[in-house]
């Protein structure tokens, strides 16, 4: 059954992987969208494609996730039809390196955590409101980690980032307890996506070595799982999902042919 069609999705970081597949499968099933992400030309490119193939009605917000007073007047001053926010799939996110704590260099720290953490809590900031305002059942999806679970070599950033989702996910599931709205955290495991290019700066062939020797997840799969939450019936509802590939047992433990 599509509970989805009509209703309104906004997701951040929809220029690529999850955030990408994501808005492809809610276009698919008639939902209208707000796409988040820096890179504009990947939003623009993406909205003509979604309306060409699914006549899909796009709003495009460039936004850096780590500027939380533009994330909170955008969202606040976006049209109202377009106000009416449903699903949010907080989804904006990234690791940089593979280097031991104490190395990484305080440029990354701040990006990571900026991103990861501060920029799901700006966007809630900004949306909640709405959706409390028009009293409706809604979904907030964040994306954590199964690096969350527990720090892995060289994650102890991105890793504390994944594990504060977890927790900010509980903490805001708890303030909304007596609301229609409800809040999933759900954490892949390894996902081939531009995660990788982009923790290792472009380097593609260490990027590529990350899913030698296993059959990692697709940016699909993780958002078919997105697309089960978000169309649920309205009493069920799912704290945390952890979504793994086969050839892992959790965030350390793989398995390489
Ligand atoms: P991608 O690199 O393919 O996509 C990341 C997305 O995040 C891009 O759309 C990017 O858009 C956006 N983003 C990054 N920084 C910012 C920013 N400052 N402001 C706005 N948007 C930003 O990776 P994935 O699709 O794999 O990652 C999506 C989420 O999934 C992340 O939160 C990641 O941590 C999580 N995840 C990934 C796993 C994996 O193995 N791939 C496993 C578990 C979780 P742009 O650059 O245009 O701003
Ligand atoms: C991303 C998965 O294990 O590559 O959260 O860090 S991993």
């Amino acid at each position: 059954k599509n509970r989805l069609s009509g209703k309104v999705a906004l997701i951040t970081g929809a220029t690529s992987g999850i955030g990408k597949a994501c808005a492809e499968k809610f276009a698919k099933l008639g939902m209208k969208l707000i796409l988040t992400g820096r890179r504009e030309n990947m939003l623009v490119q993406l909205k003509d494609h979604l309306k060409e193939k699914y006549n899909s009605d796009v709003y495009i917000l460039t936004l850096d996730a780590r500027d939380g007073k533009k994330v909170k007047a955008t969202i606040e001053s976006l049209p109202e039809e377009w106000k009416s926010i449903d699903i949010l799939v907080n989804n904006a996110g990234l690791a940089l390196g593979l280097d031991k704590l104490y190395l990484n260099s305080l440029e990354d720290i701040d990006t990571v955590i900026d991103t990861n953490i501060k920029g799901i809590l700006y966007t809630i900031n900004a949306v909640v409101p709405l959706m409390l305002k028009r009293n409706i059942t809604a979904t907030i999806i964040n994306v954590g980690s199964v690096a969350g679970d527990a720090a892995y070599a060289g994650g102890a950033v991105y890793c504390a980032t994944k594990a504060a989702v977890k927790v900010l996910s509980d903490g805001l599931r708890i303030d909304l307890v007596d609301t229609n709205i409800k809040v999933t955290d759900i954490k892949p495991g390894l996902v081939e996506t531009n995660f990788s290019v982009v923790r290792f700066k472009g380097d593609t062939k260490r990027a590529e070595n990350v899913y030698k020797g296993i059959e990692p997840l697709t940016a699909e799969d993780i958002a078919d799982t997105i697309v089960y939450v978000a169309n649920l019936p309205d009493n069920v509802h799912i704290a945390e999902m952890t979504v793994l590939c086969k050839n892992q047992a959790d965030g350390r433990t793989i398995y390489k042919k």
